[in-house]
């Protein structure tokens, strides 16, 4: 019943990098693209700008951070999520970046891919290197996140174990082969990189598939 009308289409190019560079088919980026549409604002830094690309959906930060449930400067970690995934540093995400991003954090992704961009948001300067601060930063956001409260001398000496650790050269910083053998040692340590991607994608089907359908009791009972 070739009932995709419902959905917007996905440019045929996009489409055709994103099938060969990711691991979603084409029904998973087609209801990909329709998140994408729902959370994108195509005001581009409310400058009123209207040249062509400007004029291109895009996701802000805020917008992102809205729609994984988090207010700005609440969460260090979705934010330097939302950083590495802006693979242009525009501070915002189109449609591919967004893909590429969502690729890295879907269950689908590789542990090595994961371990990647979790480096990445580690990494807060870009150096190539996990200081003990950008350590101690990310950690004290992922306890905040979990609920959990850690007083700061505490959370420091869980920065000083890992380093004592894992800082095999003792430069005081974690390489990402360092940041790896830590990883390798801590079952879990991705955990915190994987975000239900197969949810967004499922509600979206499930959505089209509604309105295909002409019925389907779908929404809300
Ligand atoms: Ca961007
Ligand atoms: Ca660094
Ligand atoms: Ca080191």
């Amino acid at each position: 019943m070739g009932g995709t009308a419902s959905l917007p289409a996905v440019p045929a190019k996009q489409l055709k990098t994103l099938l060969s560079v990711t691991h979603f088919s084409e029904l998973h980026l087609k209801a990909l693209h329709a998140h994408f549409q729902s959370l994108a604002d195509s005001r581009h830094g409310g400058g009123g700008a209207t040249d062509e690309a400007s004029a291109q959906p895009h996701i802000s930060k805020k917008g992102f951070l809205r729609a994984l449930g988090a207010e700005e400067g609440s969460s260090l970690f979705i934010e330097r999520v939302f950083t590495c995934m802006d693979g242009n540093r525009d501070g915002y995400l189109n449609f591919l970046e967004f893909v590429m991003g969502l690729d890295l954090l879907s269950p689908e992704a590789t542990a090595g891919e994961r371990l990647r961009l979790l480096f990445d948001v580690y990494d807060i300067d870009g150096d190539g290197l996990v200081s003990k601060t950008e350590c101690r930063a990310l950690l004290a956001a992922a306890f905040v996140e979990a609920g959990v409260t850690v007083p700061p001398t505490d959370l420091q000496k869980v920065v000083d174990k890992t380093f004592e650790a894992h800082d095999l050269d003792h430069d005081g910083n974690l390489s990402f082969a360092e940041f790896q053998t830590m990883a390798d040692k801590r079952p879990g340590f991705l955990r915190p990189v994987t975000l239900h991607t197969k949810q967004i994608i499922d509600q979206h089907l499930a959505k089209a598939d509604g309105t295909a359908a002409g019925g389907a009791a779908a929404a809300s009972s």
